[in-house]
């Protein structure tokens, strides 16, 4: 296994792996695992995308500084010494923006072909977090999501782009194969399973900040006028209904990942993509049918994790662990769900595809 190249000869550097410990919760373990300079390369990817985001989560940040913000972004990759301390006192990220010229420094030393990816992927994000800000009106100062085709067009933004910019990071460094960089529906797959799946589990701490991006298509057909009426106790029936419809649509996109993983080679990059993938996957089941994630926010557990992290070596074992996770939601649907059939049809495609 070739030697990760850390760049901790650099003082820069190393304050850079301390951002990713720092505002990384799912990624960093991962990141630091990839081989040679790519460990290097998507910690920086994922540092400049973190900031990016941090801009675009800030409740405090007014439209009109945030969307040229959102949209310049890109451009502050190739400005030395630009900060940026605009950022709420609450923002649990906002260092990496207040340092972002010690990123900056780092991205300027990566070779061409990967500052041209994470150039265009941030520049694509910011465009799209930024359209998105802007359906914003003085009677819903924060933007909702409409339709299923809203919904994916937002989580192809943030998060599809991130899938297709891993792929062209991993093809750009050779430990990939070319043609993986041209795969942008199965990495958009990637991305958006795993977004669907934050979104869904993270529905408690989003209305409490003043958001949410589950659709209105889903809760809509329920009798709400708003998210924030699906935390109402008192309505925690329908509200699961509608939590069952988001856990299916998260689900759309589970063989799509499995067909991801196959097109693999190299281990490391496996390992990033895989122990995420399967983090979901438990993470819906562990959420799904769970009233507590419209009170608090519900993780897996740590044991469970750990046997995650050990079996996720190859595609095999990861399809054998999607299938269980699938056939425990199955077991957990509902007599009286009203879309039990989708629940089959979904749950039988994973047991298909193995
Ligand atoms: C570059 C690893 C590999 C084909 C900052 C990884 C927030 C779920 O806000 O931090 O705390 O609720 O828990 C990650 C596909 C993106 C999609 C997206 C960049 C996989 C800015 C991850 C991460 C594509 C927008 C983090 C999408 O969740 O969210 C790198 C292939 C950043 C991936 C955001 C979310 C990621 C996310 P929060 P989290
Ligand atoms: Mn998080
Ligand atoms: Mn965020
Ligand atoms: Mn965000
Ligand atoms: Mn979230
Ligand atoms: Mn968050």
């Amino acid at each position: 296994k070739e030697f990760a190249d850390t760049g901790y000869d650099r003082e820069s550097m190393k304050r850079c792996w301390d951002f990713l410990d720092q505002t990384s919760r799912s990624f960093s373990m991962v990141i630091k695992e990839l081989e040679g300079e790519l460990a290097r390369v998507v910690c920086l990817f994922y540092l400049v995308l973190r900031a990016l985001d941090t801009v675009e989560d800030d409740m405090t940040v007014p439209n009109s500084v945030k969307l040229p913000l959102l949209r310049e972004f890109h451009l502050k990759l190739h400005e030395p010494g630009w900060t940026f301390s605009g950022s709420g006192p609450n923002e649990k990220d906002r260092g990496v923006l207040v340092e972002f010229d010690i990123i900056q420094k780092e991205f300027a030393l990566l070779d061409q072909k990967y500052q041209q990816v994470i150039g265009d992927v941030t520049r694509k994000m910011g465009k799209g977090m930024a359209d998105f800000a802007a359906l914003a009106t003085p009677e819903l100062p924060v933007a909702e999501v409409n339709s299923i085709a809203d919904y994916d067009l937002y989580c192809h933004y943030v998060a599809g782009l991130v899938g297709e910019g891993l792929s062209g990071l991993f093809s750009s460094s050779a430990k990939e194969r070319a043609f993986l960089k041209d795969q942008l529906t199965l990495s958009n797959s990637m991305g958006l399973l795993l977004q669907k799946t934050n979104i869904y589990r993270d529905i408690k701490e989003d209305v409490d900040e003043g958001r949410g991006f589950w659709p209105r298509a889903i809760w809509g057909n329920y009798g709400f006028n708003s998210m924030k009426e699906l935390t109402d106790e008192s309505r925690y029936r329908e509200a699961q209904w509608a939590a069952n419809e988001m856990v299916l649509d998260a689900l759309r996109h589970s063989c799509d990942a499995l067909d991801y993983l196959t097109l693999l080679k190299n281990q490391s990059v496996f390992n990033f993509v895989a122990i995420p993938a399967v983090m979901a996957m438990a993470t819906l089941e562990r959420c799904f049918m769970n009233p507590l994630i419209f009170k608090q926010n519900v993780k897996i557990r740590k044991g469970e994790a750990v046997q995650i992290i050990l079996r996720s070596t190859n595609p095999r074992d990861v399809a054998f662990m999607f299938r269980d996770y699938a056939r425990k939601i199955h077991a957990k649907v509902p007599k009286d769900e009203p879309n039990m059939l989708r629940f089959s049809i979904s749950c039988a495609r994973i047991e298909q595809w193995c």
